[in-house]
């Protein structure tokens, strides 16, 4: 016999969601006492969880699928249709093994030293500035080294717009009105753009180098032998575009985490790249980000005694998982020390997802978030001064994604030797 599983009794609890945001999912854990529990949201039964034992069974591809599990607003804005996210099986394998090879060591230093060039050109300009607003310079910045990297050239009447419409991208997914359909009608420019300029690869009117996204994915072939269709082609690549552009959120809670935390910033000055690489992950953990991410039930399984029936859609908590007592000590404390002896764990540290790369759905731009946050928090702690006025650097725990309210406002900028 197989126990029933704790629900929320009513009718929509999609209200809730909006209300708890990032701790929806936690605070339920927490007064069910247990780590799964089904609920009714968007107008479908659901099954919510977290911690490191549902992401291993969330994370195993016999018990959960991608087809057809991204809420269509997701689709529309953030991820793009036919993408990565969707596919399962092999052919989901084909085309992450494609995203990977992106990812070699010398490739991602090739981007952090784009990001690096880019920020230092960037700062001779806020020099001479009153004040700048960090989350918008550095999205110039991701989106200019992003696009250089994916060997992209920006059509010149989409230059000025570009990072905006990127940012959109990710803003968008869980808005509403107007600032939801920002997001699907920059999807729609950024796609065509995109689209015309694989035709013109596919055409030998543009040779971008070999080791490019923008090369790959237009030569990119199915098992069939067939190349992708242009819109899926301009999904992927924009796939990488986009995230580069998104690492803007993490980068203001690094810029945030020094400032609360100053004398973490002293350390920085005289630790070694370990610490660096301590102090990122301890920003990923800690902030919110990626709240959460769906599935659907594969083949119906019994799990702790708790039936899990096919097609269920299943959402996994990262935020939460990021923060279970279970997994972390005091985890609402901020404190890069924990990651000194951790020992890694797959699922209990997950806020780009867990599991394995290629045969999951873990994010493929992990390696290269750290070290384009490596080499951002280098240039902050030690290659620039900067002063911080009063403002409001208060973020939510209900907004998706977070950001802090100021966007934070930098002045009195100097770069150093
Ligand atoms: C997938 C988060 C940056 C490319 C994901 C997933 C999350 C995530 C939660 C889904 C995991 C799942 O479905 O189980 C983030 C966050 C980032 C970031 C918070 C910080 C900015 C990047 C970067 C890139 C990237 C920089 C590439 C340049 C991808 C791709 C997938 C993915 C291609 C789909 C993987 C798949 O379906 O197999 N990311 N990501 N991400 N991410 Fe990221
Ligand atoms: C990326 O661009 O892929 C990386 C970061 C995007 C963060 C977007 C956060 C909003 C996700 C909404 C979650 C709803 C899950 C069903």
């Amino acid at each position: 016999m197989s126990a029933s599983m704790p629900h929320e009794d009513g009718i929509d609890h999609t209200i809730s969601l909006m209300r708890e945001g990032y701790l929806y999912i936690l605070n339920r854990r927490r007064s069910f006492n247990c780590d799964v529990f089904e609920t009714r949201l968007l107008g479908m039964k659901a099954i919510c969880m977290g911690g490191k034992e549902a992401a291993e069974i969330f994370y195993d591809p016999e018990k959960f699928q991608r087809e057809g599990a991204a809420p269509h607003r997701l689709v529309e804005t953030l991820f793009g249709k036919k993408g990565i996210q969707t596919l399962d099986g092999e052919h989901h394998r084909r085309r992450k093994e494609m995203f990977m090879a992106l990812m070699s060591p010398t490739n991602i230093k090739e981007l952090a030293d784009l990001v690096k060039e880019e920020w230092i050109s960037a700062a001779k300009k806020w020099e001479q500035m009153n004040e700048v607003i960090f989350y918008e310079e550095v999205q110039k910045i991701l989106s200019t080294a992003a696009c250089r990297w994916a060997g992209v050239t920006v059509p010149e009447d989409e230059i000025k717009n570009l990072p905006n419409d990127l940012e959109a991208l990710f803003e968008s997914p869980a808005a509403l009105g107007p600032d939801h359909w920002k997001g699907r009608n920059a999807r729609n420019r950024v796609e065509k753009w995109v689209g015309e300029l694989i035709n013109q690869v596919r055409d030998g009117k543009e040779t971008p180098p070999e080791n490019t996204a923008l090369h790959r994915f237009s030569w990119f072939r199915e098992f069939d032998g067939t190349l992708l269709d242009t819109e899926t082609a301009a999904v992927e690549v924009i796939n990488i575009l986009r995230p580069i552009v998104a690492i803007s959120i993490f980068l203001n809670f690094t810029l945030l985490s020094l400032h609360h935390y100053p004398e973490e910033k002293e350390k920085l000055k005289v630790q070694d790249d370990k610490y660096a690489k301590m102090f990122v992950q301890e920003v990923r953990r800690y902030y919110p980000f990626f709240p959460f991410v769906s599935a659907k039930v594969r083949k119906g399984f019994v799990w702790n005694d708790f039936t899990f029936e096919e097609g269920t859609l299943t959402y996994l908590d990262l935020y939460g998982t990021n923060h279970d007592p279970k997994i972390w000590e005091n985890p609402d404390v901020f404190n890069p020390e924990r990651f000194a002896d951790w020992e890694g764990s797959p699922f209990g540290f997950i806020p780009q997802g867990g599991g394995d790369y290629l045969l999951g759905h873990r994010c493929a731009g992990e390696w290269l978030t750290i070290e384009v946050m490596k080499v951002s928090l280098d240039l902050l702690v030690n290659r620039m001064n900067y002063e911080i006025p009063d403002q409001d650097l208060s973020y939510s725990m209900v907004s998706i994604p977070s950001i802090p309210h100021s966007k934070i406002i930098i002045k009195n900028i100097k770069l150093l030797d």
